[in-house]
């Protein structure tokens, strides 16, 4: 395979950069957290986004790798944003199912937050809902396992895979991240308006935060207020940018 190839290359060369894109309280417009995104940087070409080599990435095992440098990153930044600029930044990291389902996986982000010295709760893993079938019970332990270090967990994409929603009683999840795709008609779609309506009452319901992805309009901002979703992420407030990014922006917004 050509692109693995490449890809170990690119993760001995340390090609990979992370972006960060902020999430958003629209009630009360503040910052409550960073997503880490990552970003593959050949030398003289454009940046090349996730969705070109995850996909293979998770294919060939090289998640794994790839992904610890992403937590580790993200980990170090947000300990250092705190150092820096005073300021208590959570920060949340994908994860992909091979890296879940890895032996260490636990044991790794212990040891990242050790090294990092970063407080727990400033560190939010984002799962799926693929992860969660299959092994549900090995799953479940996991999860607890995590939740007991005191970091936090989401469900990103939530509404696009294949669960029940029985295990939403039986995870220690602490938000729901509604799918973008949900989001992009909500003002003129009555299916999507019901679907993300349910989701945010699902999530009270249970005491879950929620966190619409993918806002791009003030009207969408408006209307998730009003159905009671004020955790927001989306092109709207911000665009994912590099951490060097994050101070000035930071000091824009507030
Ligand atoms: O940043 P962008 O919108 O291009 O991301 C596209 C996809 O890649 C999203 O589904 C996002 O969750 C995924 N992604 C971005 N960064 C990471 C990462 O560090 N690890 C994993 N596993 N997925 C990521
Ligand atoms: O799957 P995940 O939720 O991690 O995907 C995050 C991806 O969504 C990133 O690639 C990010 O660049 C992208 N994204 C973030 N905000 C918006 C938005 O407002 N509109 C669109 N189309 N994509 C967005
Ligand atoms: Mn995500
Ligand atoms: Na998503």
């Amino acid at each position: 395979h050509h692109l693995e190839q490449r890809l170990r290359r690119a993760l001995k060369n340390q090609e990979f950069r992370l972006h960060f894109q902020p999430r958003i309280d629209a009630e009360r417009r503040s910052l409550t957290g960073l997503e880490a995104l990552v970003r593959w940087q050949v030398p003289g070409e454009p940046l090349i986004a996730p969705g070109a080599f995850i996909p293979v990435a998770e294919e060939t095992g090289l998640i794994v790798p790839l992904g610890e440098w992403v937590l580790e990153t993200a980990c170090h930044q947000a300990r250092s944003w705190l150092d820096g600029l005073g300021v208590a930044i959570p920060v949340s990291v994908n994860i992909a199912s091979p890296q879940f389902a890895h032996p260490d996986f636990v044991a790794h982000v212990e040891r990242t937050l050790s090294a990092s010295r970063l407080p727990p709760h400033l560190l939010e893993l984002e799962i799926t809902e693929s992860m969660l079938i299959g092994n549900a019970a090995q799953a479940r332990d996991r999860l607890q396992t995590l939740k007991a270090l005191g970091v936090r967990l989401s469900i990103d994409d939530f509404g696009t895979g294949y669960s029940s929603l029985s295990y939403l009683k039986l995870l220690p999840v602490d938000t729901l991240k509604i799918d973008r795709s949900f989001v992009r008609d909500l003002t003129t779609d009555h299916n999507d308006l019901a679907i993300v309506s349910a989701v945010i009452g699902i999530a009270g319901a249970l005491g879950l935060q929620v966190m619409a992805e993918g806002v791009e309009t003030a009207e969408q901002a408006q209307a998730l207020i009003g159905l009671g979703c004020r955790g927001m992420q989306g092109f709207y407030f911000a665009r994912p940018m590099p951490s060097e990014d994050v101070p000035s922006w930071l000091r824009g917004w507030a």
